[in-house]
């Protein structure tokens, strides 16, 4: 991780946190307000995948009573990281200074926002960690903290990353941080999509801090995780830790970059 050296950072600007959603009729109300009670200056984002359950309609409702609430209607299920590009692209566009990202089944618990914000005055990205000493997990069964903390170690040392929490999806960026990591190339969907995200911050440079969270199991709703997920991250973290460590070795050889 990069220290930030002597790095002046600017003020944070208007915060933007963005809830993508798919089948969440049961918690996004309850998420809503609870970001709007625990930070009342942050809008929020509801990027929607056209889900099933009616979430939409129903942040429609929310956003109806509430100015500081808007919903991105997207046309169907594409996944979460696309559903986050597109949420980036409508914040960079309205002027927000702070991208946020933030799970709709209460696993990221909004209360702990603030203590991010914090940390992202000294940093270009924050990332919410269970994996950092203070960071824990409630009611997670042992399989998913296996799989979660296995991905994690996993991409750690594929990529020669110093961060402990790569896949997490409880995090702050600067908007100008987002704008230097060539989004327009991103092509993860899933978990994966974090990851792809860490590297490429730790990659330009961007001073990453990690805060403990204490991530909480959904108790409400579906889980999207999927085989088809976990196979992703595997393939992409595997293909990008060999391209990473081919280019290291071409340099050696050749004295200089690949070109
Ligand atoms: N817009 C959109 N949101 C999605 C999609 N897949 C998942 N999400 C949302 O992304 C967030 C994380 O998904 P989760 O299903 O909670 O994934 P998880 O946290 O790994 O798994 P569980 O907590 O066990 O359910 C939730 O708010 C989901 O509703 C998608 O394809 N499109
Ligand atoms: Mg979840």
């Amino acid at each position: 991780m990069n220290d930030g050296g002597q790095r002046q950072y600017g003020p944070l600007g208007r915060i933007l946190v963005i809830i993508p959603t798919y089948d969440e009729a049961e918690n996004i109300t309850p998420i809503v307000s609870r970001v709007r009670a625990a930070v009342p200056h942050a809008d929020i984002l509801v990027a929607d995948d056209n889900s099933p359950d009616g979430t939409g309609k129903i942040a429609d409702e929310l956003a109806a009573a509430d100015d500081q609430v808007h919903v991105l209607h997207r046309r169907g299920k594409e996944g979460l990281g696309a559903a986050y590009l597109a949420g980036f692209r409508w914040g960079t566009e309205h002027g927000y200074g702070v991208l946020v990202e933030m799970d709709a089944d209460g696993s990221h618990q909004p209360e702990e926002l603030p203590r991010l914000l914090t940390a992202l005055k000294g940093a270009d990205l924050v990332l919410g960690s269970r994996w950092v000493p203070g960071g824990r997990v409630v009611n997670w069964p042992r399989s998913r903290e296996v799989i979660s903390r296995g991905g994690s170690l996993y991409s750690r040392l594929a990529l020669g990353l110093d961060v402990r929490d790569v896949t997490g999806g409880y995090r702050a960026f600067r908007t100008e941080t987002l704008a230097g990591l060539g989004l327009d190339e991103v092509a993860s969907q899933g978990y994966c999509f974090q990851v792809d995200l860490a590297r490429r911050s730790v990659a330009a440079g961007y001073h990453v801090v990690e805060v403990p969270i204490t991530f909480v199991d959904r108790e409400i709703g579906d889980s999207k995780m999927s085989r088809d997920i976990l196979v992703e991250a595997l393939w992409r973290v595997t293909g990008w830790g060999l391209t990473a460590r081919t280019s290291k070795v071409t340099e050696k050889v050749l004295g200089r970059k690949p070109s």
